[in-house]
């Protein structure tokens, strides 16, 4: 069965669960404990270079990025709704994935980590919400008048940029100023089989 490598609070990894369960995926969920350190292991380096959760293996396949996973996921499933494998529906979709893993894990991630274990990875508070704010600003800029990133539907897309977008309160920037996105959480939280936190 596919092993996922994930951490408690850790909002990349439960990108994974989503797409799980909305595909009704069996896994074996691996807990790596990072409050102890143990993503830094050699071990554990040894399936995440990086040393960051979360991570997949799935036999021979070893993936070790949260958007990586999230492709293999679907396309392994053969859901082209979730994932499109057509040239222009699939850079569609990587552009979302491409903003989750900048504007979103370096703005409003980085932020709430530094709100909740004062861990400032990229600069202070105000450097990181800017930089979480271009985000915000983008996806409301497609969900003002949408109501998924891409299509018509809700594909990776949306659980990859859904996950920090959530968390911007616990970053200290509350999402009033972006009304589309709060609309847009509580459809994806609305769909069946989609896990709370
Ligand atoms: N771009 C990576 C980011 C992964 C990441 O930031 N993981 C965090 C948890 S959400 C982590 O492992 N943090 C531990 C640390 O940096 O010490 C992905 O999408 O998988």
């Amino acid at each position: 069965m596919m092993k996922l490598y994930t951490g408690s609070i850790s909002g990349n990894s439960h990108k994974l669960r989503v797409l799980c369960a909305m595909l009704e995926v069996p896994y074996e969920e691996i807990l790596v404990n990072l409050e102890q350190g143990e993503h830094k292991s050699e071990a554990y380096r040894r399936i995440s270079p990086r040393g960051e959760v979360p991570a997949l293996v799935d036999g021979a396949v070893r993936l070790w990025d949260s958007a990586a996973c999230l492709v293999y996921i679907a396309r392994k499933q053969g859901s082209d709704a979730w994932c499109p494998g057509d040239a222009a529906g699939l850079a569609e979709v990587t552009q979302w994935l491409a903003l989750s893993a900048t504007e979103l894990q370096c703005g409003l991630q980085y932020a709430r980590r530094g709100v909740l274990h004062d861990r400032w990875t990229l600069g202070d508070a105000a450097r990181a919400s800017a930089f979480g704010r271009i985000g915000l600003d983008a996806l409301e800029a497609r969900l003002k008048d949408h109501d998924w990133l891409c299509f018509d539907r809700p594909t990776i897309a949306d659980i990859a940029c859904f996950a920090y977008a959530e968390t911007a309160p616990e970053a200290n920037i509350p999402l009033e100023s972006w009304p589309g996105v709060m609309a847009w959480l509580e459809r994806c939280r609305a769909l069946p089989r989609w896990p709370g936190r």
